[in-house]
Order: structure tokens, then sequence, then C-alpha cells
């Protein structure tokens, strides 16, 4: 069959130019991409918006078209939907991720979408192709959700696959990026509320083997090599590289045993990074580099209401550990908690805290309720969800009701929460921050958007809570 694999860029508004301006194809689509080669099918990948969709449709002509989307993508995916069905109704659409995992039944609610994939996709979307080409539209696969006559069916069912080590490598010259990217492990075994991988993956966190991850290593330094290239930059996607310490001492001393010279990226929990000092040496030892980390919150009692098991105390010893060991430490922090403690006072603290909190990097975005997530039902249950417009679940917006505050107080902190981190802190920190974004310099940021946040970061003089 013909597959056409669609990644839909995300509508741009307000500060989200800063950070989706990140748009990339997601690993996601290049492991269905992968099997769905080794089945013998044709693949197209492609990032696109629905405007694109008919100059696309005259270099290929998909049977299929597999759509993945995150929730700020949702509606510009289900917008390509209805412009390949316009332009072409014997395409079949298949839909996956994280956000239609979660609201299947909606989903399936819109006409120009045939079957919706919930949870993994490396297995359950080729065995979809298969009956499809047999004829059959109504295959029982688990994980594969559609509809007869209008009632949504399958959709308790959840694809994951149970042997990492048996999937195809992705080819990684798809995306045309300096780094490699592995995937040794996914899923993850807690559930923090505001966190759509631990109800993903249904809490089940997977181990590919050391063996399987040095050889994709191999194959792919191999690969570059052949092209006059060097493999320089290795960038592990795992939620966190670091849950099973004694795999990742065997994956450090076999890449120092190849006698690589790549360094390498990962996330990790600080609860990892914090209490062991022996591991960082391994990681360093064998180029680890980089490591991205959620500090989540300045305050210990808003840090409790997220159920993620971590303390303020934690963080700053892991920050300070990491940088006496020489790895850049980039964070990422959150405004709101949707409860009782979203309240001027505690945003105040929280802005504080973080500001004084000794990143090299670091992120802060809005809480946003993602579907999936234990803050989404709960504020769902409540009613307190202000919209569904998706586009805006991009932790730029306030899209909940704060039980404190005005949702537009909390849009206007999240400005005054980089003017005090970096401009009312100095030039040092403004001289550290741009140094240590070098690696990434050409690759995420995007410097006309980060010149308008800061012009505004500027003229916003006025503070918001006094
Ligand atoms: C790497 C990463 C990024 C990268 C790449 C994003 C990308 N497009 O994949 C960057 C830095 C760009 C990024 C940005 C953002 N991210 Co991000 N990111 C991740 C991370 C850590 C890993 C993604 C990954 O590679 N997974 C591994 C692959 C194999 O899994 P997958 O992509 O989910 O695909 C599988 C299945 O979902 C399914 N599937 C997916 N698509 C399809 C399609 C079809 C047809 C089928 C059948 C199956 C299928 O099968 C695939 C194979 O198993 C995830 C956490 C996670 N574990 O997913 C967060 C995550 C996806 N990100 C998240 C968020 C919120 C964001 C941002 C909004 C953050 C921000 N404010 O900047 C932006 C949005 C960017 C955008 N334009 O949409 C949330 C998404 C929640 C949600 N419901 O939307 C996640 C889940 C993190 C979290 N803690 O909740 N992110
Ligand atoms: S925030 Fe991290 S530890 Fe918590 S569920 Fe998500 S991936 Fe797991």
């Amino acid at each position: 069959m013909k597959v056409l694999l669609v990644a839909p860029k995300a509508v741009l508004t307000g500060y989200s130019r800063l950070f989706l301006e990140t748009d990339e194809i997601g690993l996601g689509l290049l492991f269905l991409d992968a099997v769905c080669r080794k089945q013998g099918h044709e693949t197209k990948i492609v990032l696109t918006s629905a405007a694109e969709i008919p100059s696309l449709l005259q270099e290929f002509t998909p049977d299929v078209a597999g759509i993945t989307s995150l929730t700020p993508t949702y509606s510009e995916a289900i917008r390509i939907g209805q412009q390949l069905k316009r332009e072409n109704p014997r395409i079949i659409t298949v839909y996956g991720g994280h956000h239609v995992s979660a609201l299947p039944e909606e989903t399936l609610a819109q006409e120009t979408v045939d079957y919706v994939v919930r949870g993994e996709g490396d297995e359950a979307f080729p065995l979809l192709l298969d009956e499809l080409a047999k004829g059959n539209r109504r295959p029982d696969i688990p994980g594969v959700c559609y509809t007869i006559d209008g009632k949504p069916v399958q959709t308790h069912t959840k694809a994951i696959v149970e042997d990492l080590d048996s999937l195809p490598f992705i080819d990684q010259e798809i995306l045309e990026n300096e780094r490699v990217f592995i995937v040794s492990s996914r899923g993850c075994p807690f559930q923090c509320d505001f966190c759509s991988v631990g109800s993903f993956y249904e809490r089940r966190w997977r181990k590919r083997s050391v063996e399987s991850i040095i050889s994709e290593l191999k194959y792919n330094d191999e690969k570059k090599q052949r092209q006059g290239k060097q493999l320089t930059w290795v960038d592990f996607r795992d939620d966190n590289l670091t849950v099973d310490t004694s795999r990742l001492v065997s994956l450090c001393n076999e890449i120092l045993k190849q006698r690589w010279e790549f360094t390498w990226h990962c996330q990790s929990r600080i609860d990892t990074a914090a209490s062991h000092p022996e591991l960082l040496d391994t990681m360093t030892a064998s180029g680890c580099s980089i490591m991205a980390l959620g500090l989540e919150s300045g305050l210990q009692e808003v840090l409790d209401t997220y159920g993620k098991g971590i303390t303020f105390a934690q963080s700053l010893e892991a920050a300070s550990l990491l940088t006496e060991k020489g790895v850049l430490h980039i964070w990422y922090a959150m405004l709101g908690c949707g409860n009782h403690l979203d309240t001027p006072e505690m945003l105040k603290r929280n802005i504080e805290a973080i500001a004084s909190f000794p990143f090299d990097l670091l992120q802060v975005s809005l809480l946003t309720p993602f579907p999936g997530t234990p803050v989404y039902d709960r504020l769902n249950s409540q009613d307190r969800l202000l919209h569904r417009n998706w586009d805006l679940y991009d932790g730029l917006h306030c899209v909940y009701r704060p039980e404190g505050v005005e949702p537009e107080l909390m849009d206007q902190a999240l400005l005054w929460a980089y003017r005090k981190i970096f401009i009312q802190s100095g030039i040092r920190r403004i001289v550290h921050t741009i140094k240590c974004s070098k690696p990434f310099w050409g690759n995420t940021i995007a410097p006309l958007s980060l010149l308008k946040i800061a012009w505004d970061m500027i003229v916003m003089k006025r503070d918001l809570f006094t």
C-alpha cells in the first residue's frame, strides 16, 4: 500500500512562536515508517499543514494517511484529514499519538476520521494495513478503534509493544539533523498529575537490551562514516534514561569500549541524578554532556500536590552536582497547579524561587491539563476547562479556571516570570544562558522570536503582584 505519514505543523499564536517553532517530525512517525517499509509498503513522511495538502497529493497519491498529533497540533491534524478527504475521498485516514489515544470517541466523532490507534502503533498499524489490503474494514486488533453505525468500538483497548528489541531501526536521515536519536526505553513507572506519559503507556516502562542499543549506534556510526561524516551527538529520547541504573552503567561501559567520541544528551529524574554521584561519573566518562530534568515548581507545597515524589532540596542538590561534574543542566518548571494553591501570593513565591534556582537553561510553562492526565480528569469533571480550543493547549496559555486568580493573570505571570528570571537577574545570568544555549543554536531556537519576547519583557515594567 502507499502510506502517507503526516506530522501537522503547529498553529502558532503569541509566544508559542518561541517554543513551537521547534516543530519537528516526531520519532513516532519514523518508527511507523520503518515498520511499514519492512512489510513492503511504500511510505512518504511529511511535516505539513492542511493548506499544503493539494500540492502534496500531486506528488504522492496514498491509499492510507497515518496522521500523528499532540494536543496543540490536533486541530490541524483534523483539518489535514478533511482536506485529504476533500481531494480524494478514497484515502483512508488513521490517527495516532497522545491526544487521540486519550480521547478516541471524540476523535472518531469527526466524519473524516476512519481509525484511531490507541497506544503504540509499531505493531498495530502494519496489522491494520494488512487487513485493509485484504479489504477488511472492521479488523479486531488491540488498540485499533473505529465506528460501526456511528458507534465507536474497541476504544477500551490499547496497543503496547512488549519487545522493543524486535523493532527495526529508524531512518535518521529523514530528520536531516546532526544528532542521532535513540529511544532506549519507553514509558514511565510514575504518574505525575500533569504528565500524559504515565497513562499513555499504562505506567509500563520497557527497556531495550544494551546489545540492541549499541548495534543501532554502530549502524548509524558506520552509515555516517560511509558519508564522510562523524557521529558527534546522540540524543536519547527516553522520558527517563536512568530508571534502571545497572542497565545504564552497562550501556556507558559499552560506549566507552567502542572508543566513540560523541557526546550525548538525556532526560532524567532528579532523584536518580542527585542520589547517584558515581552513576554521573560513569555517564560523563562515556560522553554525557547535557541532562534535562523536571524542576516542576519552586515550592514544596506545590510539588507535593503534583505527586511526583521529589523535593526542591533534591533539585538544588542535583543542580550543584551536575555543575560540579560539568554536565549542562536544562530544567522544566510550571506555574499553576489547578487547586487551592493557585493564588497571587503562591505564584509570586514560585516565580521568585524558580528565578533563584541555579539552572543552566530553563523553560517555564503554564500548567496545561493535557487529556489523559489526572489534572485534566479533575478539572474536566469540575467543569473548569475554559474551552476546548486545543491550539491553545501549548503550555503558554491558561486554559483552565484557577481557584484564586484570573486566567489572564496567569498568562501575564508567565511573561513576568521570564522577566524576573532573566532581565531582573542581571547580565551575568543572561550571558550564562546564551553561552549554555550554544549547542542548540540553529537547532531549536528561533532567534527572531527570542528578540520579540526579550522586547516584551523589557517593556513589561509593572510588577504584577503589587
Ligand atoms: C521529544 C519530545 C518533543 C520534541 C519532539 C516532538 C514530537 N513531535 O515528537 C519537541 C522538543 C519538539 C517537543 C515539543 C513539544 N512537546 Co514534547 N515530548 C517529547 C517526548 C519527550 C518524546 C516524544 C517521542 O519521541 N516519543 C517516542 C515515540 C516513539 O513515541 P510517539 O511519538 O508517541 O509515537 C508513538 C505513539 O504515540 C503512536 N503514534 C504516534 N503517532 C501516530 C500516528 C499513527 C497513524 C499511528 C497509527 C500511531 C501513532 O505510535 C508511535 C510509535 O510507538 C514526549 C514524551 C513521550 N514519551 O512521548 C513529549 C510530549 C509528547 N511533549 C509534550 C508537549 C506538551 C510538548 C509541547 C507542547 C511543549 C511546549 N510547550 O513546548 C511541544 C509541542 C510541539 C508541537 N509542535 O506539537 C507532551 C504532549 C502531551 C499532549 N497530549 O500533547 C508529551 C507527552 C510530554 C508530557 N510530559 O506530557 N516534544
Ligand atoms: S513527569 Fe516524568 S516521572 Fe512524571 S510521569 Fe511524566 S515522565 Fe514520568
